[in-house]
């Protein structure tokens, strides 16, 4: 029996019917690998999705400095997304930065019963007292759909009233099937309110916007310094360390760049439709995938000086940090990994994996859709799905006629020569092997039924499961937080993440442990590790 059946076999038939197509073990059958996802988790399932709220606030607009966001809804939702997420934001010299605050109606009973409004306009009159902002976010949590305040509606009138910008996200927790939903309705918002209301044109030869880099643990700022260092203009970032005074002239940028694929595509695919941006998909986690997403992002400007500035800081880049890659090479050569993450990552940390001789064999998403995993050429049969209906939830890619009108067969040809496959729109498959293991919406008891089965030297995924990993006595990072380290993208952030994995392997800590579950019966553990 291969691990996928021997992780199937212990459900439910119920559970078993609606798990399965969830769960691939590639190239294990003489069909074509496929895999159901962004569907509703089974009820009492411990999934590791957040909900649209999560999604809205704490993903994309909580990250925005000069922008308040306040949570209109119980306590509870705002203070466990009280900065639980690390997307760093640094305050410029005499600019407002809220990142650290929280904010929140604090709704009661009382107010549940006879509405919020009133409450929601007074919290907003005493933050514009205090911190008067040029920007004002209100984030719906579950009881605000229910009872029906109207979040739009009050942010229109503080924007009578204080000649700020407000946008209300009707983004209540329970919309959707998961935190994807959230995004969704963020950057609807973000579209039609924000995007497009500046006039500040960018100054250098060529602008660039960063969609989808959230700046955990200083990504963005890494990227940054090597696109700058290039001679690229950032007009804005999407969201991380971002603000709503860059956002404004994102529409005037030459070209967007879309690093998480999942939470911001289709905004990348409305600037094209409506200013005319071309977008590329690119990749800044890993060596590899930084030097390749460096030059795909130069052939686009087709400009000889800056493919030769490009080739020198690649070169430079290398350089410096060749041994110390070369060293954490040499520790890691041979190791397996497992990955879970919510949406992109998991993806693109195979390459970065990769280029330390790492496989990874197990791998998986909370809550990608099927393009993510099986990559372009499904697109075409992705339709937005029953639960989210009415948020338009949709799945885009730079399509064909984009490199057609851009590049002759001719170059696209001499590009793949040197290694630049810039039409290739890949999922998660392609780059996996036979017998790897790709579980969409994964859970606790499948994540350790695989480490069980599998036996990855290292794990990735989240706070909710590290622990419990851990104490089998299998080191476990986390790919979403970094383990309060990083950064991880690009040059420096590939050795960062060298130096934090071969430190993880090589200490022997967790192996030592006797989790409790080997010496005591718990509530449906295994007794004896069997
Ligand atoms: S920073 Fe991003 S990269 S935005 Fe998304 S899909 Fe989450 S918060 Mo956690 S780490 Fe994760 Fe991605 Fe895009 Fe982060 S893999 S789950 S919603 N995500
Ligand atoms: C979220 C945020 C999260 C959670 C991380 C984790 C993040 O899903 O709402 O479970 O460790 O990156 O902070 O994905």
């Amino acid at each position: 029996m291969n691990e996928r059946d021997l992780l199937l076999e212990k459900y439910s038939s119920r559970v078993f019917k609606n798990r399965k197509s969830h769960i691939s073990q590639l190239e294990m059958s003489d069909e074509a690998d496929t895999i159901t996802a962004n569907t509703r988790a089974i009820p009492g399932i411990a999934t590791a999705r957040g909900c649209c709220y999560a999604g809205c606030k704490g993903v994309v607009v909580g990250p925005m400095k000069d922008a308040v966001t306040i949570t209109h809804g119980p306590i509870g939702c705002a203070f466990y997304s009280w900065g639980t997420r690390r997307n760093k934001a640094r305050t410029e010299e005499g600019g407002q930065n809220f990142v650290p605050y929280s904010f929140c109606t604090d709704m009661r009973p009382t107010d549940i019963v006879f509405g919020g409004e009133k409450k929601l306009e007074e919290g907003i009159d005493e933050i514009m007292t205090l911190f008067n902002p040029k920007c004002i976010f209100i984030c719906s949590t579950c009881p605000i759909g229910l009872i029906g305040d109207d979040v739009q509606a009050v942010a229109r009138r503080v924007e009578k009233k204080y000649g700020i910008k407000a946008v209300g996200f009707s983004c209540e927790g329970y919309k959707g099937v998961s935190q994807s939903s959230g995004h969704h309705i963020a950057n609807n918002g973000l579209m039609r309110q924000i995007i497009g209301t500046g006039d500040k044109k960018p100054m250098g030869k060529y602008s660039l916007n960063i969609l989808g880099e959230y700046n955990i643990g200083g990504d963005g700022w890494e990227e940054e310094r090597i696109l700058k260092k290039i001679g690229y203009e950032i007009v804005s970032v999407f969201t991380g360390d971002g603000s709503y005074e860059t956002m404004k002239n994102a529409h005037l940028a030459d070209l967007n760049l879309v690093m998480c694929h999942r939470s911001i595509n289709y905004v990348a695919e409305m600037m094209k439709t409506k200013y005319g941006i071309d977008w590329l998909k690119v990749n800044f986690i890993g060596i590899g995938s930084t030097c390749k997403t460096l030059r795909m992002i130069a052939e686009y400007f087709k400009d000889p000086e800056l493919l030769a500035r490009t080739e020198e800081v690649i070169a430079e880049e290398l350089e410096a940090v060749s041994d110390d890659m070369e060293y954490y090479r040499s520790m890691l050569k041979g190791k397996t990994a497992g990955i879970f993450t919510g949406g992109s990552r998991s993806h693109h940390y195979q390459s970065l994996l990769r280029d330390l001789g790492v496989e990874t064999i197990i791998a998986g998403y909370e809550f990608a859709h099927r393009d993510d995993y099986e990559g372009r050429d499904i697109i075409a049969e992705i339709k937005p799905d029953a639960d989210s209906k009415n948020i338009e939830e949709i799945t885009v890619s730079p399509d064909e006629a984009f490199y057609k009108e851009r590049y002759s067969e001719k170059e696209l040809e001499e590009l793949k020569e040197k290694g630049i496959e810039i039409d290739t729109y890949d999922g998660m498959f392609p780059d996996m092997k036979k017998g790897y293991m790709v579980v969409d919406d994964y859970n606790m008891f499948e994540t350790d039924e695989l480490i069980h089965s599998m036996k990855p030297d290292i794990f990735f995924s989240g706070i909710k499961d590290k622990y419990s990993i851990q104490k089998q006595g299998v080191v476990s990072r986390q790919l979403h937080s970094y383990d309060y380290s990083g950064p991880y993208a690009g040059f420096n952030g590939a050795v960062i993440f060298g130096r934090d994995v071969t430190m993880s392997i090589y200490t022997k800590a967790w192996v030592l442990t006797t989790p409790p579950w080997k010496t005591a019966a718990l509530l449906g553990g295994r007794i004896g590790g069997e």
